[in-house]
């Protein structure tokens, strides 16, 4: 395995898997130059097309398997086609006694990637039952409806015994948000994972390589030969080959979890990893081509809704705003005396962010509603925001204590906080703040004992329950929305208030 022999639990991130020299044994994998010549074949080659991996090197792909074959292959996938685009064909098995092959094959700068892989019998199946869950996706009323149809069709299409929607908060860390599952196993939803569970260097590539899969985490992996591109003297690169072998350290992972095998789909939404289909299964399963291109396109159909029913979402939860926050953007309009206009309780300031108080501060002065810290706390608090955001103008936090601490005190009426500035600079400010809730969160298994373990990923996914302190309640992303909207009107209000007075004054 070329990817990294010293990898631990602390250097995960470090171990190039894209590059691992040898790939999974359930199908064979060529790479060939620009004329379409084999400079690297995985060794276990013969079985799949009757040749000693001796004998298929220096070969080109019109000798082995056609030169139809090869010309199309070629016109498909012209010079400069992105590592995604791939060419997909049905091979005819040599004689009675290689089966049927399934080619899948894209380029890789100056290579070219082509795997081959035993395909069963064509069925319309999985079309069919694609174009119904593309249905049931789009008429999901919710986020969370959406991740649950969609979990469904995935297991319905796949067969596999285990479909969760995992999602990526904002530290890297995932929760099991929708799950489907054989009924027998343990459950996964509404847990979380650590970020260390899926390095950077594997979410990045998830981002490019949409699909992954390792069919049986106890095979031995098949080397390619030569191990280096003997014209470049470069390891070949696998990122986007779906039989790339899978990462030792990963693979531990995976046994650990009682897992055979395993596949997940990227959730891509603008451009970042939003979160994974993941699926497990507890005996080893080649999950087919066919079956794979349809979960990739559910992934992608994901992508989209995801957009969709969070803005629905977001869109009916400030719709339940809708009435405070005219009335306070009415009040603050013409205010020509905005302290005591958004001080006033008939407003309800605190209310339109469901926060525990408010403060603002104009011209240097403070007014507070509701519980909010005392004003000594409250000047420091905004010098330090001034310090902090410079140029930006608006601050939240779950967690105000983990971000600021002076003198490490936990304040229980301000864990949670929004600021906001109304222009630059920080002068002028609205904060809200949230008290601590103590909470519950569920973890999939305790962080490892690094001392006892052998420096692999943890060996237990029992449910891990740990208390959280000093956390607000969550900020709605629809309640972020509306400060940045009383930001605007404040800002534009405070703009005509100030050429109002400078008129007054000429
Ligand atoms: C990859 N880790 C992954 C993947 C998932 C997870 C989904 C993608 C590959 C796949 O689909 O199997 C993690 N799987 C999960 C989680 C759940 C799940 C959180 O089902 C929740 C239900 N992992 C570790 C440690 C290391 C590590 C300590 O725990 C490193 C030392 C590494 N994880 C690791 C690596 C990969 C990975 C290297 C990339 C595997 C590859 O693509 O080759």
């Amino acid at each position: 395995y070329l990817g990294g022999p010293e990898i631990t639990t602390d250097n995960c991130e470090r171990e190039a898997i894209h590059i691992p020299g040898s790939i999974q044994p359930h199908g064979a994998l060529l790479v060939l130059d620009a004329g379409l010549r084999a400079v690297q074949v995985s060794e276990n080659v013969g079985a799949f097309l009757g040749t000693a991996p001796e004998t298929v090197l220096g070969q080109s792909l019109g000798e082995l398997l056609g030169e139809e074959e090869a010309r199309a292959l070629a016109s498909a996938l012209p010079p400069g086609s992105p590592d995604h685009l791939q060419y997909r064909e049905r091979v005819a098995g040599r004689g009675d006694r290689f089966p049927d092959l399934a080619l899948t094959a894209h380029r890789t700068g100056e290579r070219w990637v082509v795997e081959l892989e035993p395909e069963g019998a064509p069925s319309r199946r999985v079309a069919h039952l694609l174009r119904n869950a593309v249905f049931a996706l789009e008429s999901a009323p919710t986020l969370q409806a959406l991740a649950e149809a969609a979990v469904r069709a995935v297991r319905e299409i796949s067969g596999l015994d285990r479909v969760m929607l995992y999602r990526f908060a904002a530290d890297n860390t995932g929760e099991v948000m929708a799950e489907d599952r054989r009924e027998d196993l343990h459950p996964f939803l509404g847990h979380r994972f650590p970020e260390s569970d899926i390095p950077a260097q594997a979410r990045a590539l998830y981002v490019r390589h949409l699909l992954r899969l390792t069919a049986d985490v106890d095979a031995p992996a098949s080397p390619l030969r030569p191990l280096l591109d003997p014209q470049t003297g470069a390891p070949a690169q696998l990122g986007g080959a779906v039989l790339r072998a899978t990462s030792p350290m990963h693979l531990r992972y995976l046994r650990n979890m009682g897992v055979a095998s395993s596949l997940s789909v990227s959730v891509v939404v603008d451009g970042r990893l939003w979160g994974l289909i993941s699926c497990h299964h507890t005996s080893p399963y080649v999950v087919p081509p066919e079956v794979r291109s349809a979960m990739e396109d559910l992934g992608r159909l994901l992508n989209l809704q995801v957009r969709l029913k969070s803005r629905a979402d977001t869109d009916a939860f400030r719709e339940g705003l809708r009435e405070r926050r005219e009335r306070i953007t009415a009040a603050a309009t013409h205010s020509m005396t905005p302290l005591a206009t958004l001080a006033d309780p008939a407003l309800d300031l605190a209310g339109l962010l469901a926060a525990g108080g408010a403060a603002l501060h104009f011209e240097g002065q403070w007014r507070t509603v509701g519980t909010a810290p005392a004003p000594e706390l409250l000047a420091e608090l905004l010098g330090w925001l001034r310090a902090r955001c410079g140029e930006e103008t608006l601050y939240v936090t779950e967690s105000l204590s983990a971000e600021w601490a002076p003198g490490a005190a936990v304040i229980p009426q301000a864990s949670g906080l929004v600021a906001l500035s109304v222009g630059r600079g920080w002068n002028e400010a609205v904060l809200w703040f949230r008290p601590e809730i103590v909470r519950e969160v569920a973890w999939g298994g305790a962080t490892p004992d690094r001392a006892k373990d052998d420096l692999g990923p943890r060996r237990s996914f029992d449910t891990y329950l740990e208390r959280v302190r000093a956390h607000g309640e969550p900020w709605h992303p629809g309640e972020l929305e509306e400060a940045r909207d009383l930001q605007r009107t404040l800002s534009a209000a405070l703009g005509e208030r100030l050429s109002t007075l400078r008129r007054l004054n000429d």
